[in-house]
Order: C-alpha cells, then structure tokens, then sequence
C-alpha cells in the first residue's frame, strides 16, 4: 500500500504533495515502481496535528480520487474517519477504507457498512492531539486484542461482516518505541482473529529512534529511515503481515520480491 498524502501537513513529507497536480504524479510514480495499492489522506493524523473539517477533507481528496479513478486501474483506498468522506469517496470508486479511529466516530460504522467495502480497523490509544503525550498499557498485546475483539463485534453487530475486516495493531498511535517494537515482533498473534494484517511503520519517529540510538551519522538520518523502514516492512510481512503500508514503493518492492524468490527459491 502506497501512501498518497493530500494534506499540508503529514508525518514525514509535510507539503510536498498538497495540490492535485503534484498528489497524481507521485501516485503515477509509485504505480510504476509495483504499488498494489494507493491510500489516499486528507487528514493529517501526525500525533499533535490540528483537527481538519469535512468540508476541507474532501476538497483534498476527491479531485485526487476521481482523477486517479480515470487514469490508474491500481485499487484505491481511502484513509479516512469521517463518514461524509467514505461514502463519497465510496461512490467515486475507491476500493477500502482505511481508518485510523477504528470506525469509531458517530456514524462512520454505518456509513462504512453501506459502502459494502472492506474496511481496515486500526488501533489507537487516545486520538492524534494527545496519544504521544505518555502512553501505557496493561498488557499491550492483550489491549490491541480486546480492542479488535470490541470492534469486530461492533462491526458484526451494525451487520458488517467479519470478512470485509483488516486489522492493524497501529504502529506509532499512542504506544512508546518499545511498544511499536513488540507488536511487530509479536503481530503474529494478532492471527487469532483469522483476518489479514496491515501494518504501516514507514518513516515514523520510531525508525528515526532506532537509527538515533545506533549512532549513525545524524546528517544521514533522513536518508538511512528509507533503509530502517524497508527492514521493518520486511520484517512484519515475515511476521504474518498481508499488507504493508509504505511512503518507500521502490524500495520494498524490491525487498518483498527477494523475500518471495528465497520462499520460492526460484527467480521467476
Ligand atoms: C497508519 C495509517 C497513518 C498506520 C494505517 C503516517 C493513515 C501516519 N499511519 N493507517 N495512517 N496504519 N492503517 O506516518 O500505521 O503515515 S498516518
């Protein structure tokens, strides 16, 4: 899954694909580097950001979703949590819909469910303003646990079935470093569920960290997260991960294939 940020303000590539023009050539980029997927953002989600008003949602996203709809065949999703948002982007023909609040907002498991489409659930202790400020967990496996069991019941119950599930642990959203570090290495008991996995640790701060405490070259830190970040994404889909969620398409393209041809052991 290829990021597509339509938003002034982002994680990590703040500005650089604000308008329509610039958004569709990076998505064009990526569909040449093997992207299997474009998650299309409106809302900055960065721990800190300020709140985005439907309105302004999707006067980012639509152009971007009915262009990319008309000149690339690649499956859209929209990464959204506003229920405006997934049934108009729904009718413009996106694919799935990826929500970082877990279909938590008034009315967004409705509007989800009427789309039909599958929807990506992802966890997150406390929303963006604050989820950095000191989380902690009981048992933080357990916690993700119950929090998926919650909401697939939820889902079930508002008549979306179980099927149309993705479940992801959400890497960076209100979790410390080591957090972050131990649903990857553990994702595989996120399994249980029986649903696939998405996982997106591309470029976030605790990459940067983990670059930080080895010592490397500070001034070369923004160019070696590509490097962390294709390592993890490695790493989560050697884990049980189904999908990845990636600003770096080229690079763990690359990765994914050698991974693939080692499984295969076969080059074709
Ligand atoms: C995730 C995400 C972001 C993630 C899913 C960033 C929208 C922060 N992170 N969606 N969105 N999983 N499903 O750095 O980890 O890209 S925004």
């Amino acid at each position: 899954m290829g990021i597509l940020n339509v938003t002034p303000d982002s994680f990590s590539d703040g500005g650089d694909f604000s308008n329509v023009d610039d958004a569709l050539e990076h998505a064009f980029e990526m569909v040449e580097q093997g992207v299997d997927l474009i998650d299309i953002g409106g809302e900055s989600t960065r721990p800190g950001a300020a709140v985005v008003s439907i309105d302004e949602e999707l006067a980012r996203v639509t152009p971007v979703i009915e262009a990319l709809r008309r000149r690339v065949d690649i499956p859209l999703s929209i990464d959204t949590s506003a229920p405006e948002v997934m049934t108009q982007a729904a009718a413009m023909g996106v694919s799935l819909i990826n929500d970082v609040r877990g279909l938590r907002r008034a009315g967004a498991l409705q509007a989800a469910q009427k789309t039909g489409l599958p929807v990506c659930l992802m966890h997150m202790q406390g929303d963006p303003e604050t989820m950095q400020l000191d989380p902690h967990y009981q048992n933080l496996i357990e916690d993700v646990k119950d929090f998926f069991a919650e909401r697939i019941q939820a889902c079930e119950q508002a008549g979306l079935a179980k099927e149309r599930l993705i479940l992801d642990p959400g890497f960076g959203f209100g979790k410390s470093p080591t957090d972050n570090l131990t649903l990857i290495n553990r994702l595989a008991e996120f399994k249980s569920f029986e649903l696939p996995i998405l996982v997106g640790l591309s470029r976030k701060s605790t990459m940067s960290k983990l670059l930080e405490q080895q010592n490397f070259n500070p001034s070369q830190q923004e160019a070696d997260i590509i490097e962390a970040s294709v390592a993890g994404a490695l790493l989560a889909i050697e884990r049980g991960a189904s999908i990845v969620r990636v600003h770096d398409v080229k690079q763990t393209v690359i990765a994914l294939k050698v991974r693939q041809a080692i499984k295969l052991e076969s080059v074709f």
